[in-house]
């Protein structure tokens, strides 16, 4: 199972939530079929995690990672893919793919690591950063609400919705397994502290709650997601939010785009 993780110089400040996620996804990923599995990262601190993991993996473009990863599913249904993502990256700069692939109920697993603020590039605020939050652009405080990303997801149609938190890897592990198994969109919201620039784990480690009931009735899981706003101070709730069986984009596509890799390969030799 060690074997999941690259010998490559980790570059993660120390104390980073990002180590959290990367050893609840060693531990799912070792319960699936590693060989299976196909890891896309976006750009940001957390993408660095396709450096970190011996998995197939994709370094895609920043907001990009969704659309690659729901290519690779539509040419190779047999794989597992996981977009490992980031705040700016999901909810700011690649927002439309997000949109699309919620609504059209890809096969993949999307996990957003929710630093709430755009960190590789040394402090702006994302969607997800509070009002009032002050940064390198914003030395006065921003004057913007955050966005609510499970609202959201559950309002664009996404079949699988829940959240973690990088402080609770057992539970996260649980999280990523169930996502990765799902049938279709899977939407995993992660709050990952970071300690440089936005030092949560105080506030998510006094608040943070897993919830006894989950996978709500949708009108419930709204009401549920909407507990926390990431605004307010109320208790964040944890756990499985939604999950709903339709049928897939690859499924509706049926086999017109699917490829054999392999036979093309030979051809060309
Ligand atoms: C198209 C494009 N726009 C902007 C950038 C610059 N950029 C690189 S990393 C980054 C911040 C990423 O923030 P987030 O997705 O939240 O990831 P984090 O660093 O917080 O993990 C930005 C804006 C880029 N690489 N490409
Ligand atoms: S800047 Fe923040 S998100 Fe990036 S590695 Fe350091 S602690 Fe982690
Ligand atoms: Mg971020």
């Amino acid at each position: 199972m060690d074997n999941l993780i690259l010998p490559t110089k980790n570059t993660w400040c120390p104390g980073c939530g990002n180590f959290g996620i990367q050893n609840a996804l060693k531990e799912a990923v070792s319960e699936m079929d590693p060989g299976k599995t196909v890891l896309i990262s976006g750009i940001g601190c957390h993408g660095k995690i396709s450096d970190y993991m011996n998995l197939n993996s994709v370094y895609a473009l920043h907001g990009r990672s969704i659309p690659v990863g729901t290519g690779i599913k539509i040419g190779n249904r047999e794989l597992n893919v996981v977009c490992m993502v980031g705040d700016g990256d999901t909810y700011d700069e690649g927002v439309s793919h997000f949109v699309h692939a919620a609504k059209r109920n890809s096969d993949i697993t999307v996990i957003v690591n929710d630093n709430r603020v755009f960190a590789l590039t040394v402090n702006q605020p994302t969607s997800t950063s509070p009002r009032g939050y002050v940064s390198t652009t914003s030395p006065k405080g921003t004057t913007e609400d955050p966005l609510n990303p499970l609202d959201t997801a559950l309002s664009l149609g996404a079949t699988f919705v829940a959240r973690g938190y990088a402080g609770k890897q057992e539970h996260l592990k649980r999280l990523i397994l169930e996502g990765m198994r799902h049938r279709g969109f899977s939407f995993i919201e992660v709050l990952q502290p970071c300690v440089v620039w936005f030092n949560t784990f105080p506030e998510y480690n006094e608040r943070c709650y897993e919830m006894e009931e989950e996978y709500l009735p949708i009108e419930k899981a709204r009401e549920k997601a909407r507990e926390w706003d990431y605004a307010n101070d109320n208790q964040i709730p944890l756990g499985i939010f939604y999950k709903e069986e339709k049928p897939t984009n690859e499924e509706q596509l049926g086999d017109i785009h699917q490829v054999d890799v392999l036979a093309m390969m030979e051809e060309s030799k």
